[in-house]
């Protein structure tokens, strides 16, 4: 059967139907599932009740997966697969705009999510994407942007020890040890897709810390500007989870938020994170 692939904003989004994410993919739905996370940037995939290792086992035909510093995972044989258990007690902090893990080196190639338990209202994600945000800035800020490039640092938003960190141990010791062999990275400010060859802002808001060569008060002022164009109505998509969706997104090129506005509710994600390579 082949994929039927519905856009679901004119910048970014689509809905895949007609594959079973359960079963081993065949290669021609990789690579349609591909091309259409090239076009559409983040794919959802609606009931898909997939367990922890079909989950791994899909996220990994994409390449090999990531294992998140200090986020629980769902078991020491799942550690590849992170847990994002939420609710009144247990309060997310995922509720800012950010493009996965861009601290390291080599920053993830995509992000799959699985929506286990939702609740009865509220908790969407919203998406953004970096290329049309690029795309629609004035030429002569574009050929600006090219040349700059930004530190982007672990500390922004791992300021401190927290709670939800994983393992029985000492949470402290855990932080102290992810900080030390996190230290701040630089990106390029925009980024060429590696497959697409289209360039995007590259903006984790919540990691991007200041853009290099320039003085702090004009990198703040430039950044205020980017950070704010980027995530206009006009670049976003916002999903709304039924039990069971699944949204792959392309961690290259866009920046993502987690609505936290249903405490005390439980909200239940699995994550799985594919490895990327270095921006250029
Ligand atoms: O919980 C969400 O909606 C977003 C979670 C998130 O930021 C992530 O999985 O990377
Ligand atoms: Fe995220």
């Amino acid at each position: 059967m082949t994929l039927k692939i519905t856009p679901l904003t004119a910048t970014i989004g689509a809905l895949v139907e007609g594959i079973s994410l359960a079963e081993p993919l065949q290669s021609e739905q990789q690579a349609a599932i591909n091309s259409a996370l090239l076009q559409y940037q983040v794919l959802f995939f609606r009931n898909q009740p997939i367990t922890p290792h079909q989950q791994h086992a899909f996220a990994k035909s994409f390449g090999d997966l990531h294992v998140h510093p200090i986020y629980p995972n769902l078991a020491p044989e799942l550690e590849e697969i992170m847990l994002l258990d939420n609710d009144g007690d247990h309060p997310p902090d995922n509720a800012k705009w950010h493009t996965d893990v861009t601290f390291i080196d080599t920053p993830p190639t995509g992000t799959i999510l699985s929506g286990k338990l939702i609740p009865p209202v509220g908790g969407d994600t919203l998406f953004a994407t970096g290329i049309a945000a690029f795309e629609a800035l004035s030429k002569p800020l574009q050929q600006f942007l090219l040349g700059l490039k930004a530190e982007h640092n672990f500390l922004k938003s791992f300021a401190q020890p927290r709670y939800h960190y994983k393992g029985q141990g000492d949470k402290k010791a855990l932080w102290e040890a992810a900080v030390k062999k996190n230290p701040p990275v630089i990106h390029p400010l925009v980024r060429t897709h590696p497959e697409s060859g289209r360039k995007a802002l590259f903006l984790s808001q919540s990691h991007l810390t200041r853009i290099v060569d320039l003085h702090q008060a004009e990198s703040d002022a430039l950044l205020g500007f980017l950070f704010a164009h980027a995530t206009k109505p006009e670049f976003t998509l916002r999903w709304k989870w039924q039990p069971d969706d699944l949204a792959f997104w392309d961690n290259r090129v866009t920046q993502h938020y987690g609505v936290a506005d249903y405490l005390p509710n439980r909200r239940i994600m699995h994550r799985a994170t594919i490895l990327g390579d270095k921006p250029y």
